[in-house]
């Protein structure tokens, strides 16, 4: 068989990163909305995470920011002239769409894509699928750049398939792999895909949530396991519970998250949970001859209130080392910090009924502020040895570029930023300079519209 792996790619912070509230339906978001953002300490409490995941001796990989702000975007919507001259008539006549073309949001790298390991695709190629994240303006600026990045990454077309994000409409939101899971025995085998999502758009779903929109539609889903040339028998569907979405679970990966063989889940994750277990169950002993592991948190013991709180659920679950079948949490420090789910933590890891052994809390608070866990901040990508080395080894993590990164950051990046900074084209220059010095240290040549003259 050959080795594989689990790569976490990890997206890098960006130099913009700030407090706009953009995200309806994403509670922190719009909690901490205008509050003043730290963009050197967000992008090196992501860096201490991958030093981290790296020591473990697990593969990590990073993704580096994209461009903002997004000039052409802005043009688009009709303010013309200088930079400073568009930037300052956005500022007067719409913050908000300031706000959002400068937004560091393609940092949550677990909505960059969706990902299907060649293990799974009946052609033997890795396929990637851009989210086109079009329920919300600032994110669906990041499909283009996103798509440039993966190629430039995994740039031989034997290996690796790239598709076009789906179209941009209501009937086909996609979120990537944020709403995506896949179980295996082992990484290096055919698995199971898990797709989940939040509405149906041709035939109008039985139930949809009433507060919060639901950013994922089953056609979209659908769509994904085709391109990606899937088995049919190896895909399970599954609509997120519509509560989760109102208690403000926007993506499914903040009420559960899987590895390998295990599910760890709140029970109000999913609509009609025991048929999607028996589902799951059923399939993955079909394609593995062993059992899938279900770890189901009752609301009795974490409330679905305390999950989105916590984000205990958008922990990474990964093995202790790369030859370990025993699983660690890497958690948000807020989950130590809500008393019910410490405790709950501290039950779990003494349960040896289950796989999890350890939680690792981390300070991500710059993130977390806009929504996003450990879990929203990287991307899986299941790679062979061959398929590393045909891919960009300058994005690979090592000591040596981590301690390159930091240095990066600590040169570039601004400790304090609000919107009131939006405006001024200093910062525009800054961002280009940072960037052009990214592509050359992760050797990726030119991929930002600045450089390629667009
Ligand atoms: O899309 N927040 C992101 C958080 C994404 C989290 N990702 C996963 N769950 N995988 C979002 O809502 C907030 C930006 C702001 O308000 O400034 C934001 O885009």
């Amino acid at each position: 068989m050959a080795q594989t792996y689990e790569v976490n790619f990890d997206g890098l912070v960006g130099p913009t990163h700030h407090y706009a509230g953009l995200s309806y339906g994403n509670v922190a978001s719009l909690s901490h909305k205008n509050q003043v953002a730290n963009p050197k300490e967000a992008a090196l409490q992501g860096l201490r995470k991958m030093k981290f995941l790296a020591s473990l001796g697990l593969k990590q990989g990073i993704i580096p920011p994209q461009e903002r702000p997004n000039l052409s975007a802005l043009r688009l919507l009709g303010f013309d002239g200088t930079p400073e001259q568009i930037l300052k008539k956005a500022m007067q006549e719409a913050p908000e769409i300031l706000s959002a073309v400068w937004s560091s949001s393609s940092m949550w790298t677990a909505n960059a894509a969706t990902v299907s390991p060649s293990f799974d695709s009946q052609d033997g190629r890795v396929h990637f699928t851009p989210a086109n994240l079009s329920c919300k303006f600032h994110r669906s600026i990041e499909a283009d750049t996103t798509g440039k990045i993966l190629k430039a990454i995994f740039r031989d077309p034997s290996t690796f398939a790239h598709h076009s994000p789906l179209p941009s409409s209501a009937a086909f939101q996609d979120e990537g792999a944020a709403n995506h899971s896949r179980f295996c025995k082992n990484y290096g085998e055919p698995g199971l895909q898990f797709f989940v999502y939040g509405r149906t758009a041709f035939q109008k779903s039985k139930v949809e949530p009433k507060n919060f929109p639901a950013r994922q539609t089953r056609e979209a889903s659908v769509a994904l396991a085709r391109l990606h040339r899937l088995d049919p028998n190896r895909v399970v569907y599954a609509q997120q519970n519509p509560d989760a979405i109102d208690a403000g679970a926007f993506h499914n990966d903040v009420v559960a998250v899987g590895n390998s063989n295990v599910l760890f889940f709140h029970e109000n994750a999913f609509l009609d949970t025991e048929e999607v277990i028996a589902s799951l169950k059923k399939k993955f002993h079909e394609i593995s001859s062993s059992e899938l592991k279900i770890v189901q948190v009752a609301e009795s013991e974490v409330k679905l209130s305390d999950a989105v709180k916590s984000y205990l659920f958008n922990s990474q679950l990964i093995h202790l080392n790369q030859t370990s079948r025993e699983m660690a949490l890497i958690a948000p420090q807020e989950s130590q910090e809500v008393d019910a789910v410490r405790t709950y933590l501290e039950k779990l890891i003494r349960d040896e009924s289950q796989p999890i052994r350890e939680v690792h809390y981390f300070d991500l608070k710059q993130s977390m502020q806009n929504g996003g866990g450990p879990a929203c901040l990287r991307l899986r990508v299941v790679l062979t040895e061959e398929e590393i080395a045909k891919s960009n080894l300058g994005v690979y993590f090592s000591d040596s570029l981590y301690h390159q990164l930091c240095a990066w950051v600590n040169r570039h990046y601004r400790d304090r930023l609000t919107s009131q900074d939006l405006v001024d084209v200093s910062l525009l220059r800054e961002v280009q300079i940072a960037l052009d010095e990214l592509t050359q240290i992760l050797n990726l040549g030119s991929i930002y519209p600045f450089q390629l003259g667009s």
